[in-house]
């Protein structure tokens, strides 16, 4: 694939390929909307990229490992390589059903992983920061995370309140974080977008100035769990802590440490999208261990806030877990991407809400941008023959919605860039809504009445058009099949690759015929809207 800059272009970053991850989810239950969010952001971005005609690889997939995983299997009686199978189905059926554009899957079962793993260990141990100490700790399986005593509440894991760590006393194996202290700091001061939002930096900030202390790397291969997880190398008395492995999947995904042109092309990723939760490993652990193994750090670390349903917190046990999948069932995946994107600030928490996402559907898909499309198509039949029409003289309303369509275009690349999604499309909607108020202060329907009035009809025509195609470029990160129909409606091919370069300058490249067909977003049915 080959990229230009246009002129008015904004540059992505110095180089032509794109490296995007997301968190590797534990597959002890199918994801939750909660899940969904992260991988949709993270899409989107990715889609963009590829918009750009950026070289993009984006990967995904499941953190097998842990023993909580292996937990849940016995408990439910299924035999967990077959949990773990069934399980990686139904996660990659979930992506699917959301149109989530991964290029690489992985599982960190997988004897590739395991390569990879076992290298970061050895080179860690070759440079002297791997040691072995005895260990004592409370240990939560569901974090991954040893706790001190006065870390617990009321003896309870400070993160599942339910569970109660268990006390281990163990021979481990250690990695020395304390000796990167000063390093990541530095890192982090000379690259003040490693970490984003600032409120995440400063969380890792205040860390590193707290000290950090070193963490076990391995745990000692008990009855019952034997052979959950990758052995420590010459020494499978040991796995391999968990943690350490899940990070190296970022690694494996491209081609470490066997296919050298892969990762040259590649390493050090672009972006890690991750959840609050999960910081601490991200940006303290894992840049240590790049630092230990002698590789780049990757450039940006963007984290999310938690997303709540009906303002109470995500749980099994108060039932409040939504399927993403089914809920593409009832309302279609274009409005469950939309609406996670238009309310999704990195910078804090967001919450779903079922009368959130009929109202944004009915009210910005439905009205707003369906009906756009709508009018556009069918005055065009009904005026033209179904013909797009060469333009007539333009006017100053005309060249208003020139200049907002390429600073729309600026300012949504900004935005995306910047980890700004809903504002990016709220800047995009901006622009929906001024191309509708532009066929209603240019009245095409009275303009037809008007026999001499036939070259500025052609003008409001082909202008109401061009502003719809471009947005169905503007649009394609977020709601890429309606993106699709939307060009299919104005009589063009699919959207490609490298068209945010190549189409969003006004008049890049020319329509011939439209094409209408069903509305983009019908209104929901209440009947649907009760049961979402
Ligand atoms: O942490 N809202 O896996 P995980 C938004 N395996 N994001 C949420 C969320 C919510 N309510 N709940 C979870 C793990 N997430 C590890 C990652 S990466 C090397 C290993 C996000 O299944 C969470 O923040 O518990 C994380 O980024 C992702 O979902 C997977 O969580």
């Amino acid at each position: 694939m080959t990229y230009q800059h246009s002129e008015e272009g904004t540059d992505a970053g110095g180089s032509d390929s794109y490296y995007i991850t997301t968190a590797i989810d534990y597959p002890n239950g199918a994801p939750h909307i909660g899940h969904a969010l992260e991988k949709v952001a993270a899409d989107v971005v990715a889609r963009y990229h590829r918009l750009r005609g950026h070289d993009t690889f984006f990967s995904m997939g499941i953190d097998e490992n842990s023993l909580h995983v292996l937990r849940t299997a016995n408990e439910r009686g299924v035999e967990p390589h077959e949990w773990i199978n069934t399980l990686d189905e139904t996660f990659r059926r979930a992506w699917k059903a959301l149109d989530i554009s991964y290029d690489y899957w992985i599982r960190t079962t997988e004897e590739r992983h395991q390569r990879a793993s076992q290298e970061m260990f050895r080179r860690a141990l070759s440079k002297g920061d791997i040691y072995k100490d005895n260990y004592s700790g409370w240990y939560c399986p569901n974090c991954n995370t040893f706790y001190a005593t006065e870390e617990l509440i009321g003896g309870r894991c400070p993160n599942h309140p339910s569970l109660s760590p268990e006390w281990l006393h163990e021979d481990n194996y250690f990695f020395a974080l304390s000796k990167y202290g000063e390093r990541l700091l530095a890192h982090i001061e000379a690259n003040p977008d490693f970490i984003v939002p600032a409120s995440r930096k400063a969380e890792v900030v205040g860390l590193l100035k707290q000290g950090l202390r070193d963490f076990s790397v391995s745990r000692l291969v008990r009855p019952g769990v034997e052979g959950w997880g990758i052995p420590v190398p010459e020494d499978p008395k040991h796995v391999i802590y968990v943690w350490f492995d899940a990070l190296t999947n970022y690694l494996t995904a491209v081609g470490f440490p066997d296919d050298e042109q892969k990762f040259a092309n590649y390493w050090p990723a672009d972006a890690h999208v991750i959840g609050k939760d999960i910081t601490r490993f991200h940006c303290l652990y894992w840049p240590a261990m790049l630092l230990s193994a002698d590789l780049p750090l990757p450039k940006q670390i963007p984290v999310h806030g938690f997303l709540s349903v009906e303002n109470q917190k995500i749980s099994k046990t108060l039932g409040n877990v939504i399927d993403p999948v089914k809920l593409v069932e009832k309302i279609g995946v274009d409005a469950v991407r939309y609406y996670l994107a238009r309310n999704l600030f990195f910078a804090s928490d967001g919450d779903f809400s079922r009368a959130g996402l009929a109202r944004f559907y009915n009210d910005e898909l439905g009205n707003d941008l369906g009906n756009l499309l709508n009018r556009v198509v069918s005055m065009i039949k009904r005026y033209r023959k179904g013909e797009v029409p060469a333009p007539g003289p333009q006017g100053t309303r005309e060249d208003e919605l020139q200049v907002m369509a390429i600073s729309t275009r600026e300012r949504a690349a900004e935005a995306i860039e910047n980890w700004e999604i809903g504002n990016a499309l709220s800047i995009t909607w901006n622009f929906v809504r001024r191309v509708n108020q532009y066929i209603e202060h240019s009245e095409p329907w009275k303009l037809a009445k008007q026999p001499d009035a036939e070259q500025q009809l052609n003008t409001v025509l082909y202008t109401a058009a061009e502003a719809t195609r471009i947005l169905a470029i503007l649009l394609a990160p977020y709601i890429p099949t309606s993106s699709n129909r939307m060009y299919e409606q104005l009589g063009l091919p699919a959207i490609q690759a490298g068209a945010w370069e190549t189409q969003t300058a006004w008049g890049s490249i020319p329509m011939t015929e439209v094409s209408p067909s069903a509305l983009l977003f019908p209104r929901l049915d209440p009947e649907v809207t009760a049961t979402l």
